[in-house]
C-alpha cells in the first residue's frame, strides 16, 4: 500500500492539472503493468476521463428539500416575509427551559438570547462582520445518507458556530445546538438538526469547524443551496447542513432529536467513504475502450484507494450480493484517481489555496490527497474486453483498510451499497 501512496505523491507533485497529467501519463515509466495502465489512456481526452468539474456549480448540487412549497420557490413579498432576502433575514437565537425530573436537572441559559420579538435577533450584516475577522472557507462534499449519488462539492465560506455562540455571552447548561430553518410556518415541516455543544466549541487541529455559510463557490449562496444562511457540518450527512437557517436553539436536553432519526437514519452517522458510478454507455464495439469513471467521497475514515472489478457473466450468471464470497475473492485492481488539480483554475479569483482549511497555511498543498470530507474523480480504462456481457463495478477502501460497504454495512447509517454497470461488448 505505501507504493501506492507514493505513487500518489509524486503524481500530485508532478501533474498541476487533469490536462497536464495526460501529457505526462504517455509511457515513460520504467514499471510495466504501469505502461500499459498509461498506454490504455492514449488519445483518450482528460474530459473523457473526468467528466466532472472540481467545485459542482451551484446551480448543478442534487437537490434535497422538504416543504411545501419549497422555501427556495418563494418569490417577492413571500421571500420577505420568510426573511430569505439579504436584507430580510434574521437569526434567533433562544435557550430551551426544558426540564424533566431525574433527566435534565437544569434548564439551560444565555446571558445574552437574540429575538425577533424584542428586535435583537442577528442580520446578514452583523453575521458578515464576524466574518471579517473569523471567516473560514473549505471545500466539502455534500452527500445525502439517502441518495445513491453525491449532490455536489462546493467551496464554502462562513463564521465558525463557535464565534457566533460567543456573542451569547456566559452560557449555562448547554448541552446540545438544534438549529433549524424557514419551513413555511407550519411545524409540521420542520427540519431540525444538532450537534453537542463540544463538536459546536471546539474544533480538534486540522479538523473543520461547524459553520454558519454565507458563500458558495466565491459568490453569495444562493436560495436553492439554502441561502441566505445554512448551516454546515463539516464531517456530517446532508441532513446536518441545514438550509434557510433561521434558530439556533440551546438545550440541555442532551438526546438527539434530529427530524432525519424519525425516518430510521442513525443521526450521529459521518460522512461516509463511498464510490459512485458513471453511467455509461450499455454497448461497445470490440477494441473500443470502456471507460470506467466516478466519484469517490473521502468520508470520516479517509480514502486510501478505489478499486474496480469487472465481472462476466456467463451463461446462468447470478445476480450477487455485496457480501458474497465471489465479490469478496474477486480480483479487484486499482484505479487511478485524478490528482489535486492546478488551485489556480479551479478557485473563485482571490481566493488561494493557503486560505482554505484543510491546506497547509504556508505552502498551500492540500494536508491529504484527496481531501477529507471532498470527493474525487476516478477512472479506469478497459482495453481488449473479449465480447460478451460484463458488470462493472467499482469500490473503496478506507485509511483502515475496510473495503466498501464495510465497516458499516447498516444502510442507514449512509447509503453504501457497491454500485455496477452492466455493459455488453459486441463483435
Ligand atoms: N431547511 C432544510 N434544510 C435541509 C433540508 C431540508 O429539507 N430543509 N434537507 C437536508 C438534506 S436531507 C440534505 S441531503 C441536504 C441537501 O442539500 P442540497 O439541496 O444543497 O444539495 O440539505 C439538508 N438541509
Ligand atoms: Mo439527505
Amino acid at each position: 500500500m505505501s507504493n501506492n501512496r507514493n505513487r500518489l505523491n509524486r503524481r500530485s507533485l508532478l501533474a498541476t492539472s487533469a490536462v497536464a497529467l495526460a501529457a505526462t501519463r504517455t509511457g515513460r515509466s520504467a514499471d510495466d503493468g504501469k505502461k500499459t495502465e498509461q498506454d490504455a489512456r492514449e488519445g483518450l481526452t482528460a474530459n473523457q476521463l473526468c467528466p466532472h468539474p472540481f467545485l459542482t456549480p451551484a446551480d448543478d448540487f442534487y437537490n434535497v428539500s422538504r416543504g411545501n412549497p419549497k422555501p427556495y420557490t418563494l418569490e417577492g413579498e413571500a421571500l420577505e416575509k420568510a426573511r430569505l432576502t439579504e436584507d430580510t433575514w434574521r437569526l434567533e437565537i433562544t435557550a430551551d427551559p426544558f426540564t424533566e425530573d431525574g433527566v435534565v436537572k437544569e434548564p439551560a441559559s444565555a446571558q445574552q438570547e437574540f429575538k425577533l420579538e424584542d428586535n435583537s435577533s442577528i442580520t446578514l450584516d452583523h453575521l458578515m462582520e464576524l466574518g471579517k475577522k473569523h471567516s473560514v472557507k473549505f471545500i466539502k462534499a455534500m452527500q445525502c445518507l439517502n441518495v445513491p449519488a453525491p449532490l455536489g462539492q462546493g467551496l464554502w465560506e462562513g463564521v465558525p458556530l463557535s464565534v457566533v455562540l460567543r456573542e451569547c455571552g456566559k452560557l449555562s447548561n448547554v448541552r446540545r445546538i438544534y438549529f433549524w430553518g424557514f419551513h413555511n410556518n407550519d411545524p409540521k415541516q420542520i427540519f431540525q438538526s444538532s450537534v453537542s455543544y463540544t463538536q459546536a466549541m471546539e474544533t480538534p487541529p486540522g479538523d473543520l469547524p461547524v459553520f454558519l455559510a454565507y458563500r458558495l463557490n466565491g459568490a453569495p449562496l444562493p436560495l436553492e443551496r439554502g441561502g441566505p444562511v445554512r448551516m454546515v457540518i463539516p464531517w456530517a450527512h446532508g441532513f446536518k447542513s441545514i438550509k434557510w437557517l433561521h434558530h439556533i436553539f440551546l438545550t440541555n436536553d442532551y438526546r438527539i432529536n434530529d427530524t432525519y432519526a424519525l425516518n430510521n437514519n442513525d443521526p450521529e452517522s459521518y460522512l461516509k467513504t463511498a464510490a459512485y458510478l458513471d453511467d455509461g454507455p450499455k454497448e461497445y464495439k470490440f477494441g473500443e475502450p470502456v471507460i470506467l469513471t466516478g466519484q469517490a467521497i473521502s468520508g470520516r475514515s479517509g480514502l486510501q484507494r478505489v478499486e474496480y472489478w469487472v465481472r462476466r457473466l456467463e451463461e446462468g450468471a447470478r445476480r450477487i450480493e455485496d457480501d458474497s464470497e465471489e465479490l469478496l475473492a474477486a480480483p479487484w485492481k486499482p484505479c487511478e484517481i485524478v490528482p489535486a488539480p492546478d488551485w489556480s483554475t479551479v478557485l473563485p479569483p482571490g481566493v488561494l489555496p493557503k486560505d482554505v482549511l484543510g491546506f497547509d497555511s504556508e505552502t498551500g498543498e492540500p494536508s491529504s490527497w484527496p481531501l477529507r470530507y471532498g470527493m474525487v474523480s476516478y477512472n479506469a480504462v478497459l482495453r481488449d474486453l473479449p465480447p460478451g456481457r460484463y458488470e462493472l463495478r467499482a469500490r473503496t477502501v478506507d485509511k483502515n483498510g475496510f473495503a466498501q460497504p464495510e465497516p458499516r454495512s447498516i444502510q442507514k447509517s449512509g447509503r453504501n451499497a457497491i454500485q455496477m454497470r452492466r455493459i455488453t461488448v459486441t463483435d
